[in-house]
């Protein structure tokens, strides 16, 4: 049977990716996190889906927020920002959802201190980009719907 939920996708940004496009261009690039979600709207809306935007500095706001994503949304595409490499809490939350998400790091993790090379949400995500800058947003997008889309057709 079909979902009758509408075709909803929750892009949430964690602890300081407000600050992109202002600070440290050479690490995170030049667009702000206007300019990336504004870049993924039109290319979810040409595959029906709607895209919605959080961020937080707090972690506790952001797990409020995946609860509250699990009855609207149909995926997450994530970037959990430095709470990657410490929340437990986070990662229990995609759990308990069972959200389909989507990891995002702007930056490569693994290419950087030893601290960022480990984060808890990869292991519960159904997968992992990082290191492409903003276009990584774009491929995550692409590679959910096509995810969905295929779950959806299972499911008819
Ligand atoms: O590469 C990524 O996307 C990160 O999630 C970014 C986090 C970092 O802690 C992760 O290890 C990797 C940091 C986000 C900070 O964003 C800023 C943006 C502009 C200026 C300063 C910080």
């Amino acid at each position: 049977m079909s979902k009758s939920k509408p075709k909803h996708i929750l892009v949430l940004n964690g602890p300081n990716l407000n600050l992109l496009g202002t600070r440290e261009p050479d690490v995170y690039g030049h667009e702000t996190l206007n300019d990336i979600v504004n870049n993924l709207t039109p290319i979810a809306a040409a595959k029906g889906y709607a895209v919605e935007h959080f961020q937080s500095n707090s972690e506790g706001a952001l797990i409020d927020k995946i609860h509250e994503a699990a009855q609207i949304f149909d995926g997450l595409i994530f970037n959990p920002g430095a709470y990657s490499h410490s929340s437990i809490a986070l990662r229990d939350a995609i759990t308990a959802t069972d959200m389909p998400t989507i990891e995002v790091h702007l930056s490569n993790i693994h290419a950087r201190e030893d601290f960022r090379h480990k984060s808890y949400i990869s292991a519960v995500a159904l997968g992992v980009i990082c290191g492409l800058g903003s276009k990584g947003y774009e491929y995550a997008l692409e590679g959910l719907i096509s995810h969905l889309m295929q779950k959806h057709q299972e499911e008819d």
